[in-house]
């Protein structure tokens, strides 16, 4: 462990954190707030790192591989590290005293896994030196950065009733309004059971090696999701190899977490046979006309748990089992990460969700704020974690989540709608949407092509300022993630242009 001692009154500090994996939260907040943690465990492994979960503690915060201080002038101090291809990097900083005589900040950093460099630097320039030091980070992992794709995605209006129909039927739509999107991406819902991605489910009217065809002539490349590290106890997966999956301390497998209407397992990635196996269904998806993959909840390769080849720590066998994939899949193939540990994934994957999912309503503030979980999905969340990690495009294409430009099927306003475009802009990465091109209205599709058009990342104008918690103050725009106006800025709003 490497610590440090700021002797600096702890009040005038933010702490600009991020969180293990793309739905943890990411944050700039003041040092001496307090940083929520999940009430309810099983939304600890699902949303944040069970072995080094946020604090819940105010005056103590816990982030990921990076962590800054800032002081009101803007200068302050950037903790880094050289490598996280195989290991976890926890930071921790503390306040301790309250005032300017007795007042200090305690920082600690520490590896999880193969040792590697720690960087702490004192900087007049804490947006510069954390940029220089996460594009530092890349450029040693490796990372792929192509061209942020355009894509169509599924899940945020058809979730898991999508059919082949309705994907064919939107490709169509998009052709006939020339929309510029690159992909259509098929969501969760095409597969019999998680884990059992060779058999279609029931509903979906066919198979998802029959889609990429059509999509072709439509003038689209075809994308799929996969959970390549899940298996449900219903599947036939986990029927067949029970002795694939994590196992915990009482050797039985291991719940990895609670969705599909119940636990879902994990496969462990030390076992061979498990990584000849995700090579071949990347393979396989590749070989169906699937060029494109969606690969989400990656953590559970990650969790702590009982290994068949006990010498590899969780972060290699995370690293491992998604350079399987990759091998399966092809150095061609474009891979998008999503509720995985970040940095664990940089020069594997093209482009990573960096927030949670994007909802057609602004907050859930129940969930967010009585059950400490700002992982579920909403717009704010995604906005206020996405926003708070604009510099990563170092280390993949980040993806924000989608645009939500109808206005059926949606909570969410004008303003709204409009602070979710600019937090694209802003961030300058892929660009997705999900809404059924049928649903929208001249209006509609007017801001659905604002929001494909590709952008260059922005910088933040400050950290010493933010409004609601996040990053907010940027070249490009200004949002207001608080629910009152502020000026000229309206609730859930963005200044953008400036
Ligand atoms: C498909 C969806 C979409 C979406 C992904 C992911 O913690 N959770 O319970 C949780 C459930 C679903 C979820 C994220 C978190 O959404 O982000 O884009 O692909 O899976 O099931």
């Amino acid at each position: 462990m490497s610590e440090w001692t700021l002797a600096i009154d702890p009040a005038t500090v933010r702490v600009l954190i991020s969180g293990y994996q793309s739905w943890s939260e990411a944050e700039l907040r003041p040092l001496t707030d307090v940083q929520a943690t999940p009430l309810m465990q099983w939304r600890q492994e699902q949303g944040h790192d069970p072995a080094f979960l946020p604090s819940g503690e105010a005056g103590v915060w816990r982030s990921h591989t990076v962590l800054a201080l800032v002081r009101p002038d803007g200068g302050g101090w950037v903790g880094a590290a050289r490598d996280a291809t195989n290991s976890f990097i926890h930071w921790e900083a503390r306040a301790e005293g309250d005032s300017v005589d007795s007042g200090r900040v305690r920082v600690s950093g520490t590896v999880e896994g193969p040792a590697v460099e720690l960087t702490w630097d004192e900087t007049g320039d804490v947006i510069g030196t954390l940029e220089r030091r996460a594009a530092e980070l890349g450029q040693t992992m490796h990372a792929r950065t192509p061209a942020p794709q355009r894509v169509w995605c599924s899940w945020y209006s058809y979730y898991r009733d999508v059919t082949l129909d309705a994907m064919l039927e939107n490709a169509r739509l998009a052709r006939e309004h020339k929309l510029p999107f690159d992909v259509f991406q098929l969501d969760d819902g095409f597969q019999s059971d998680l884990g059992d991605w060779f058999t279609a489910s029931d509903h979906f009217g066919g198979h998802a090696r029959d889609l990429p065809a059509g999509l072709k002539e439509l003038g689209f490349t075809a994308g799929l999701w996969l959970a390549p590290f899940l298996a449900s106890p219903t599947s036939q997966l986990f029927k067949d190899h029970p002795e694939w999956m994590l196992r915990g301390e009482d050797d039985k497998p291991l719940a990895v977490g609670y969705n599909w209407g119940g636990a879902y397992y994990a496969l462990d990635t030390t076992h061979p046979e498990v990584l000849e196996w995700l090579r071949d269904l990347a393979a396989t998806a590749r070989g169906w006309g699937y060029p494109y993959l969606k690969l989400d909840f990656l953590y559970g390769a990650a969790l702590p748990g009982v290994r068949h080849d006990p010498s590899v720590g969780r972060a290699a066998a995370y690293r491992n089992g998604l350079q399987a994939l990759r091998d399966g899949a092809g150095d061609d193939a474009f891979l998008l990460g999503c509720g995985a540990p970040l940095s664990s994934s940089i020069g594997i994957v093209d482009a990573m969700r960096t927030g949670p999912d994007v909802a057609p309503l602004w907050d859930e503030e129940s969930r967010r704020v009585w059950l400490g979980d700002a992982t579920g999905p909403s717009a704010r969340n995604a906005l206020h974690t996405s926003l708070s990690r604009w510099y990563q495009h170092s280390w993949y294409q980040p993806d924000p989540d989608v645009a939500i430009c109808r206005r059926e099927l949606s909570l969410l306003n004008s303003t709204e709608r409009h602070a979710i475009a600019a937090m694209l802009d802003v961030v300058g990465g892929l660009r997705a949407s999900s809404d059924p091109i049928a649903m929208l209205d001249a209006e509609g599709l007017a801001l659905l092509r604002q929001c494909l058009e590709i952008s260059t990342p922005d910088r933040p104008l400050t950290l010493t300022e933010s409004f609601g918690g996040a990053l907010t103050h940027f070249t490009r725009a200004t949002f207001n993630l608080t629910d009152s106006g502020i000026g000229d800025l309206p609730a859930h709003g963005a200044k953008w242009p400036l």
